[in-house]
């Protein structure tokens, strides 16, 4: 790296930030040998996969903001969720524990909130906390100097928030709304103490409202679509074959798709005037100007059977990605506001998102399950003078490794208990000598919309063994290395049989070890 900014080099000199990498190869890398306390940005996603975000390779979409953490920090190419599920992964996220532990194992159980989060432990060390956005763990949060977050999933067109217990109406698209708050309280906050602000957006959430900026993206350029939108589920168990989640059958034409709404379909036309219902006139006419079009078309000659489901991935994965883009948007706005105010130098950013998600893989959308598209998180680390420029780490991090690496980060004691590691040396280049090279899952959810059955597994970097239970008892295993799609379980192979069995004693093992129960 060239330390041709003066700026970056007196900052260097100032807070004692010693060089060292240089000898490691790749990019170089500075090591804090007094380290500041740095301030925590941290901008969380709802369902935002990684594979649609550019600097993780997508081939759908460009996000030119969130690729400037990754071009001047750090990308995880294996991150991966606990629980793909939204309120377990962020009480995973706060608390640095498995589902199981923190309490919270599917949507509707409530947070314990006297567990140590991490926000409430840099506030006990002198931060100043914050809170602006998605939350859905339906106790009020605490820890934070300040919050106003969305009631439960939110609105993404004029969306209420309940600032610190008081409902309030607010005029515009969530996306922009949330980030407006979260940039006005940085405006206010205490500058004499480092900050902590938890900035979580709703998008891109079903159901996949552009904003009024995004509703021609995309206009008419169709989406690639991935290969296997068409999977029939053969070789795979029986859990593949029952959800409901599949884009060709289990989409509401108004709600989801945004087709014209048919009085007749109660439970959709109820969903969908419950968001469309929120928009002023103006915010309609711009609506129907964008979808009026290609809905007449539709009405006149409605595609059947393949070319139905290819009309369909192509409005749902348009609306999801024009929802990142506007996220990417306000990422952009965030960026630019640390620049401006001299903060990016020493605030320790993290994107990051509660889960993964299906963008037509195996035919589907939602999240769930353990497979590759809803377990792997992005997550994007930029730090300057700590994190080198330009670095990838490939080793497998876990979102209950988030608290733990950011009360580091911030010199604050990381609780025994948490069951997530530290992995704040690798931000500064370091090896972990024993850092895990295999992880576990657990998703509980059951029932739920989405017919995904309950499913505990491990994943090394090569193999992933699946436990379906509940009303079905069923195993997968999958070689990530021959079958990256995951669509052959080899579970019955005789090939298999020794991974298999090391595997199903691992996988037993570590949920001992963590303390979960079977089922
Ligand atoms: C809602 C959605 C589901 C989604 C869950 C959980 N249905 O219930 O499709 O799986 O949220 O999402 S909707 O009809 O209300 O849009 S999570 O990210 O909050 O876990
Ligand atoms: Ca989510």
């Amino acid at each position: 790296m060239k330390l041709h900014n003066p700026d970056r080099r007196d900052f260097i000199k100032k807070t004692g930030l010693g060089l060292a990498g240089m000898a490691l190869g790749g990019p170089a890398v500075l090591i804090r040998s007094r380290p500041q306390r740095p301030n925590i940005l941290f901008i969380m996603t709802d369902d935002h996969a990684a594979h649609a975000i550019s600097a993780y390779g997508s081939r759908i979409n460009r996000t030119p903001n969130i690729d400037r953490l990754a071009h001047d920090g750090m990308r995880f190419a294996n991150c991966f969720c606990v629980n793909s599920i939204c309120a377990p992964s962020r009480a995973s996220m706060l608390t640095g524990l498995y589902s199981h532990a923190h309490g919270v194992i599917d949507n509707r159980t409530r947070l314990d909130s006297s567990k140590p989060m991490f926000p409430q432990l840099l506030r006990r060390a002198g931060y100043e906390t914050a809170l602006v956005g998605k939350w859905h763990l339906k106790t009020d949060p605490t820890g934070f100097d300040y919050w106003n977050v969305l009631p439960g999933q939110g609105m993404y067109y004029n969306p209420d928030f309940i600032e610190m217990g008081e409902r309030k109406p607010y005029t515009g698209y969530a996306t922009d709304v949330t980030t407006d708050i979260a940039l006005d309280w940085l405006e206010r906050r205490d500058r004499r103490r480092p900050f902590c602000l938890l900035l979580h957006h709703k998008a891109p959430h079903r159901n996949w409202m552009p904003g009024p900026k995004q509703l021609h993206l995309y206009r008419d350029r169709p989406i690639p679509e991935p290969p296997n939108l068409f999977d029939d589920y053969t070789g795979r168990g029986p859990a593949a074959h029952m959800t409901k989640m599949t884009i060709a059958e289990h989409m509401y034409p108004a709600y989801d798709l945004k087709l014209p709404l048919d009085p007749a379909n109660e439970q959709d036309a109820q969903y969908w005037q419950r968001m469309f219902g929120r928009l002023n006139d103006q915010q309609r006419q711009q609506w129907e100007a964008a979808y009026r079009q290609e809905n007449e078309q539709y009405l006149k000659h409605p595609p059947t059977g393949k070319e139905r489901v290819r009309f369909f991935y192509q409005r749902y994965i348009k609306d999801y990605l024009r929802c990142v883009a506007s996220v990417d948007e306000n990422v952009g706005r965030v960026l630019d506001f640390l620049d401006e105010k001299e903060l990016a130098e020493n605030t320790l950013v993290v994107y990051s998102s509660d889960q993964g998600f299906f963008l037509g893989e195996h035919g589907w959308y939602d999240k769930r399950f353990m497979y590759e598209e809803s377990l792997r998180v992005p997550l994007l680390m930029r730090w300057p003078g700590v994190i080198g420029a330009g670095a990838m780490e490939h080793s497998m991090v876990l979102n209950v490794d988030f608290a733990p690496t950011i009360l580091e980060a911030a010199g604050a004691r990381i609780p025994r208990s948490m069951h997530g590691r530290s992995f704040l040396a690798m931000l500064q280049g370091r090896r972990l000598q024993d850092w895990r090279t295999a992880m576990y899952y657990h998703y509980y959810e059951f029932p739920n919309e989405h017919g995904v059955r309950p499913h505990y597994g491990i994943r090394t970097e090569r193999y992933k063994l699946i436990r379906f239970y509940g009303d079905i008892d069923a195993w997968e295993l999958f070689d990530l290395e021959k079958d990256p799609q995951e669509m052959r379980s080899v579970h019955a192979h005789p090939d298999y049989a020794g991974i298999r069995d090391r595997l199903t004693a691992q996988l037993y093992a570590m949920q001992k070890t963590l303390g979960d129960r079977g089922e």
